[in-house]
């Protein structure tokens, strides 16, 4: 038994999450999580609400509601949706808990100590009429890039090109639209990356087996053109964790918060403690989890996250982490594997939460169950490349994989015996050729199926429980227990209690794919009993003659083609 230390990237709270989103970080950590609890292993698996920021002001500014006000009630939103997507999280926090204030300012205290903090006077744009400087988002104007009107203070949603707010072409307050802008010089906290940029490399090169894109993403950052630049780790914000050194004021640096990427990542440390205080238990539950001289040093860490969030946990995060330890006293965990997604694009475009493109976790839960979602989401998980959502293909995967092929099957062996036999395993018959090969096929099968999930290949093993499932069809097929009770019923008998225990087996099996489904599946064979299977000849034989069970309803139902035309039109424009 080992421990295992999950974390997803952290949702922004300015909105409610699209499918794109969701496959890119917090389902497959869901994914994995569920894995390594039924495999016996203790897991920790923390997500929380990413709550600082321009996007967290200007959203609450939208919504007309003060900002702190707005990210509770977000954060409410979100964990519900969570919950009814199955997301299994130990903890679900938010960045702008007192525990992430307290460690954010303790960790760039320790930074200070280290040396790796430096004061810049920069050149930010300011507006009089607004009466505040204008960071980030605040600020829109033309791209210098491509001529893009509406390019935003820290990158250009058309080229991608990052910006400084003072690159803008005709710049205006994205708050009243001022254009009276001035640049006044204030002073800022950089995080001195650089220094640390040997140790980061070196770090990079000793991590084996890390996807490609991962590895490549990071290693672009650190050598490529910009090289690893000092990054300014303070705004000019109201909403925010206070600049502190640890517990004492920052001179200079009064008014001012960290930069929503300098505390993001620390939650996912404050999270846990804030897991720890919520169960009533003591620090040293958590500090157990991520401090390598408290217990973590046999800790397993692996991030979940989107591309775009590699270089901040590759490089950023574990640069605080490292500084942080600068003396050797605090031996903070560094993340051991970080599992990096492409995109999800939607039918023939991107997903963008900004134009309300694509569809949202709320709108997917009001047509289907999550397991409907879970299954195609994962199953097509952006991994070598990006992938794309059509209705077509998610009618075909649900029709096909879950209805025909699992959920049939199901419905086929409960309901033969019922009719047959009555609803309990038949008594009678042994073993033949044809059920040693179904333990020796399902044996191999399911040591590749827990292959790729330790080596976190959703797609591959998603394909290899779908064709566990496939097998089962097969033996069903050939065994045809329909035509055998006919002539040899102890025969039959033996057919049927195989099949019925193969619903079992599959029930464990899915169960990180599809948690409602397996529940359902687990409750009509009248079993509680969620072990992995160690031997799939023994797992077959798991209930006994006698046994009750009953015929549960329909598994997964099909996926019409009027419902899959009404769909693929009511999502056709953008969400209201
Ligand atoms: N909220 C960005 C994103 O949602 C950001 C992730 C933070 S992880 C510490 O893509
Ligand atoms: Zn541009």
């Amino acid at each position: 038994m080992a421990r295992i230390l999950i974390t997803s990237a952290l949702p922004y709270i300015n909105g409610i999450k699209h499918l794109g989103n969701l496959v890119g970080s917090q389902l497959p950590a869901d994914l994995y999580a569920r894995y390594c609890r039924a495999r016996g292993h203790e897991v920790m698996f923390i997500c929380a609400t990413d709550e600082h920021g321009t996007p967290a002001e200007l959203a609450a500014a939208k919504a007309g509601q003060p900002v702190a006000e707005y990210c509770a009630e977000m954060h409410g939103v979100q964990a519900d949706l969570a919950r009814g997507f199955g997301l299994s999280f130990d903890h679900f926090g938010r960045s702008s808990s007192p525990q992430n204030h307290r460690l954010t300012q303790h960790m760039a205290g320790r930074l200070a100590e280290a040396g790796l903090i430096e004061e810049v006077a920069e050149a930010q744009v300011y507006s009089p009429a607004d009466g505040r400087f204008l960071p980030d988002r605040y600020i829109t104007g033309t791209c210098p890039a491509c001529g893009y009107e509406n390019a935003r203070g820290d990158q250009c949603e058309n080229c991608t090109k990052q910006l400084d707010p003072t690159d803008l072409i005709n710049p205006r307050s994205a708050i009243s639209g001022a254009t009276d802008l001035e640049v006044r010089r204030t002073k800022h906290l950089f995080l001195r990356q650089s220094a640390l940029r040997d140790r980061l490399d070196a770090w990079i090169d000793s991590q084996r087996g890390w996807p490609v894109l991962t590895t490549s993403i990071a290693k672009k950052w650190l050598h490529d053109g910009d090289g690893l630049q000092d990054r300014g780790i303070t705004r000019d914000l109201d909403w925010g964790i206070p600049v502190r050194r640890g517990t004492q004021d920052w001179p200079g640096m009064e008014g001012k918060v960290f930069y929503v990427w300098f505390d993001a990542p620390i939650e996912y440390i404050a999270a846990t403690a804030e897991w720890a205080e919520a169960q009533g238990l003591p620090e040293d539950a958590w500090r157990r989890w991520w401090r390598r001289d408290q217990g973590a040093e046999d800790v397993r860490y692996v991030q979940f996250m989107g591309k775009d969030n590699v270089p901040f946990h590759t490089l950023s995060f574990p640069a605080t982490l490292m500084g942080a330890d600068h003396d050797g006293t605090e031996p903070w965990k560094l993340v051991d594997y970080i599992k990096s997604f492409n995109y999800l694009n939607y039918d023939g475009g991107q997903f963008s939460t900004s134009q309300g493109r694509g569809i949202f976790m709320d709108q997917a839960l009001a047509i289907l169950p999550s397991d409907y979602w879970r299954w195609w989401l994962l199953s097509h998980a952006p991994e070598s490349a990006d992938s794309e959502f059509t209705w077509e293909n998610f009618q075909a995967s649900v029709n096909k994989d879950l209805a025909d092929v699992l959920g049939n099957f199901v419905s086929r062996v409960t309901k033969f015996c019922r009719a047959r036999f009555g609803e309990a395993l038949p008594e009678g018959g042994a073993w033949g050729a044809q059920e040693t090969a179904l333990a020796t096929a399902l044996g191999a099968r399911i040591a590749a199926y827990e292959g790729h999930m330790e080596a976190i290949e959703i797609r591959k093993a998603a394909a290899e429980l779908r064709a566990i499932w496939v097998l089962g069809n097969e033996y069903l097929q050939e065994a045809a227990p329909w035509a055998t009770i006919k002539t040899d019923p102890e025969r039959a008998a033996v057919q049927v209690r195989v099949g019925l225990n193969l619903i079992r087996l599959y029930a464990v099996l899915s169960r990180p794919f599809i948690p409602d489904a397996v529940e359902t599946m687990m409750a009509a064979m009248g079993c509680a009993d969620w072990s992995w299977p160690e031997d799939a000849g023994a797992a077959l034989e798991g209930l006994a003659p006698g046994h009750g069970f009953s015929v549960p309803e329909v598994l997964f139902r099909k996926i019409t083609d009027e419902e899959r035309a009404g769909w693929a039109e009511q999502f056709a424009g953008s969400r209201g």
